[in-house]
């Protein structure tokens, strides 16, 4: 037998596999297919990182198990490769995004081969190549005919330092995803997608498929359905004021209203308004605030009035001022609220700093003293027709009595906003859209996709916001595919999301030129069966290919509703501190480096054993030596081993634990139980000192999706077996030799529970109450007493009944 050697045996399977193609998927096979996927990479100038190996060992591991399960199985990889950091990688060190970004994924792979995971690699794919972004363009267009793509004049987060638009989700706690800087308003014309018109869909939906409650609860809240009522204001400028509610049964207490520093009235009512300075002043201070400071509750609270027009309360008659507060939101309801102070937090901070009346209309608190909020279940008061009403019945009620008198109607709101779907930047697909004066925004025709990314020689973001792109006047001019007319190319580009809310489509069939695959292709594989990826994505990317699935689904174009039927969420892989890695807390470890040391079956091993696979784990390298040194001691199997046909009577027992321990495990995340119960049963060879062929082949296939090079080695040295483990059937176990050889026992005395014992899991019934009755406590109990009675119930408990 040699030394274990892993930078000897791992490269030789690796290209054994990929000679024999036994992880290439067919789009024609009798087997039952099984898509596992996970979230592609964005190849990054950092190389792989140790989390990187977490979810693709994962659902390697389910992949493996799966083919040996009889199963034909995709599981592909490829490249989300679009995007900021190459590009400001690039602008910085002069080198082109493409040049950058393709060294970058040349890298990735070599490391991602080296851990050899079972990707199908003939379906890799990469989302900057034209064949593929032709399609991303392609259902553009669609998007575009549909009316769900469209250009509007709005406001946009702007990062200062980036000099781009972001989307609402790039910017977390104020400040740029990305870089850290502060993002500001601008108002652009922008590309937009209506993922609002499916915004009750993507909710309703979550009952199809199989996700973790944290994924559908996090959707759920980002798209923020509430169901209140519109409310129409008369004002003084003639004008009627419309506000959105959640609450439209505590309108008698409206004291005031605000409008939001855009609202377009303020335009419309300059010339009435006394004090127009002062409210373009505050305008102008408000845009440079981002949604999340302006909407914080702990922020104080300012504003302007607009003097010069006043509403007037529809139920009460009172004329009420409006003032301008950026805690009103433009992109929200209507931009527009009434103010109820009394049961309002931020009206109420705001009431008491511009002293305006505070109303009580719901009972129960002290609302001179703070807001009463939390007053579900109160009684109204000083509410005309809604007097002595609980709050549910008040909102009823006014909700039939303002549809019934034309003041307002019911309304349901969702915080989801339109995806901006545009960057004026370069590394991003072209938007295959051209403007002419006369036709407006004409798409190119079909048949001229892709629409091809121009080289240019500046790729740097110019300082007016507009795209590099916008400086290739070449490129930019041409005709109008409608009335052949002068026209302009788009020269906004598309998002980093864009490529990556498709792709699990294209890996069906990735050669295709005709479509974005076919018909046939898409109706084999008819879904991903199971998709693991970052709970960082939940808001973005899983919500974004959610809806453009469902958009392909309402044309047609794809068998199923949703795109994934499960979903699963890993946890980030931390530094031996506990902390995460970074290069500035210098505690990156480098996957290379512990592939080099102790091989890729280690890192494997132990990126499954390090933890819960759902939750945060710090990396330890006593860990890992634990990990090589069992793998050793798998190896060194092989100088113990015996002839046999067949699993030992004696290790019966053991063994066909451990095969229904490992596939239950494997099936339900928990990789480091199974991969703990390999080593109890490694435990129990090494007791007894030998194992036969069967025993080792057995252990050697329920190893294999976790160490697939190993197990491959010892099976084929030790000839365990026709072809490679890869290509056995997964062990089967009988579930009447699993039983516990030992199980624990309660003894009760005249019912009550006096001791518990470990008795034989067989154990009849006289054996088991002379061994109760024999145990120190019990004999104690019952000594000059009169047994009555003796009860066993089979592998449960004693029960003896005494008498005097
Ligand atoms: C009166 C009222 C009384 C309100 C009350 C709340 C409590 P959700 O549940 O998040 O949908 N609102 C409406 N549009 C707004 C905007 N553009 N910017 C900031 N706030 C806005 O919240 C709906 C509530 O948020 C609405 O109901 C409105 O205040 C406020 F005791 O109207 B409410
Ligand atoms: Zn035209």
């Amino acid at each position: 037998m040699n030394k274990y050697n892993p930078s000897e045996i791992e490269p030789k399977w690796q290209k054994k596999w990929e000679e024999a193609g036994v992880f290439h998927a067919s789009n024609t096979s009798d087997k039952p297919k099984y898509y596992a996927l996970i979230e592609f990479p964005y190849p990054s100038g950092q190389g792989l990182h140790v989390g990187h190996p977490r979810p693709y060992t994962a659902l390697d591991v389910v992949s493996r198990k799966r083919r040996m399960e009889g199963y034909n199985v995709l599981y592909p990889i490829g490249w989300d490769a679009f995007g900021l950091p190459a590009e400001n990688y690039a602008i910085k060190n002069h080198v082109h995004p493409e040049e950058i970004t393709k060294k970058n994924i040349a890298r990735f792979k070599q490391q991602i081969q080296s851990l050899g995971i079972s990707f199908d690699w003939s379906r890799e794919i990469s989302t900057i190549d034209p064949k593929y972004y032709k399609w991303t363009q392609w259902i553009f267009l669609q998007l575009f005919k549909n009316g769900l793509a469209y250009k509007k004049e709005m406001s946009v987060n702007w990062c200062t330092s980036c000099k781009c638009v972001l989307a609402n989700e790039e910017v977390v706690n104020g400040v740029c995803e990305r870089c850290g800087s502060e993002v500001i308003h601008k108002v652009k014309s922008q590309w937009m997608l209506k993922i609002t018109a499916y915004a009750q869909r993507l909710i309703d939906d979550l009952d199809l498929v199989d996700y973790p409650d944290r994924v559908k609860t996090q959707q759920k809240n980002w798209i923020g359905r509430s169901e209140g009522a519109e409310v129409d204001f008369n004002t003084t400028a003639g004008d009627k004021l419309t506000v959105y509610t959640t609450r439209p049964d505590t309108l008698y207490g409206a004291t005031y209203m605000v409008v939001s520093p855009e609202h377009p009235f303020i335009e419309k009512w300059a010339d009435k308004l006394q004090n127009l300075d002062a409210v373009r002043a505050y305008q102008a201070e408000a845009a440079k605030k981002s949604d999340f400071e302006r909407t914080e509750v702990a922020k104080d609270k300012t504003g302007v009035r607009l003097e010069g027009v006043e509403a007037i309360n529809p139920l009460t008659g009172t004329t009420i001022p409006i003032f301008i507060s950026d805690y009103v939101l433009v992109s929200y309801g209507t931009g527009a609220i009434m103010a109820v102070p009394a049961h309002d937090t931020r009206d109420w901070e705001f009431a008491k700093k511009f002293d305006l009346p505070i109303i009580e209309v719901v009972k129960g608190g002290d609302v001179q003293k703070e807001a009463f909020t939390d007053c579900d279940t109160g009684i109204m008061v000083n509410s005309g027709i809604l007097d002595g009403m609980t709050v549910e019945e008040a909102k009823v009620r006014i909700k039939d009595y303002l549809e019934e008198t034309g003041i307002g109607h019911r309304k349901v709101n969702y915080k989801l906003r339109d995806w901006v779907f545009a960057r004026q930047r370069y590394w991003g697909e072209p938007i295959p859209i051209v403007h002419c004066e006369k036709c407006g925004y004409v798409p190119i025709d079909e048949s001229e996709l892709p629409l091809v990314l121009p080289q240019v020689d500046s790729y740097e973001p110019t300082d007016n916001g507009e795209s590099p792109l916008s400086k290739m006047t070449d490129w930019v001019n041409t005709t109008c595919p409608k009335c052949g007319g002068k026209a302009m190319r788009e020269t906004d580009t598309m998002p980093q999301w864009a490529g990556s809310s498709w792709y699990f489509l294209r890996y069906m069939d990735p050669h295709n030129d005709e479509s974005f695959a076919s018909k046939e292709a898409l109706n084999y594989w008819h879904q991903v069966d199971w998709y693991n990826g970052g709970m960082e994505h939940t808001t973005l990317h899983l919500l974004y290919s959610r809806f453009w699935h469902k958009f392909l689904y309402d044309i047609g174009q794809v068998p199923t509703a949703e795109p994934y039927a499960k979903r699963t969420s890993h946890g980030m892989i931390l530094g031996e501190n506990g902390e995460k890695m970074s290069k500035s807390r210098g505690n990156v470890v480098n996957p290379d480096d512990v592939v080099n040391e102790f091989g890729a079956d280690t890192l494997r091993l132990y990126e499954m054993f390090i933890g819960d696979f759902e939750k945060a784990a710090p990396w330890s390298n006593a860990g890992i030596k634990g990990c090589r040194r069992f793998i050793e001691r798998y190896w060194n199997l092989q100088s113990i081993l015996v002839d046999g046909e067949a699993i030992r009577p004696e290790m019966e027992n053991s063994f066909h634990k451990a095969i229904k321990k490992v596939s239950y495990d494997i099936e339900n995340l928990k990789f480091n139980t199974a991969i703990a119960s390999l080593m109890a049963l490694m435990n129990v060879i090494a007791e007894k000192g030998s194992i036969n062929k069967a025993e080792l082949s057995v252990f050697t296939m329920l190893l294999n999706p976790f160490a697939p090079h190993v197990t491959e080695e010892v099976w084929s040295e030790m000839k365990l077996g026709e072809g490679m483990v890869t290509e056995q059937p997964w062990p089967k176990y009988d579930e009447s030799k699993c039983k516990d050889d030992v199980i624990e026992i309660v003894v009760q005395v005249n019912g009550k529970v006096r001791a518990r014992l470990c008795v034989a899991a067989d154990i009849q019934k006289d054996d088991a109450i002379a061994l109760a009755k024999a145990e120190d406590r019990i004999a104690a109990e019952i000594n000059g007493k009169n047994v009555v009675k003796e009860i066993y119930v089979p592998g449960k408990l004693v029960n003896i009944v005494v008498k005097g």
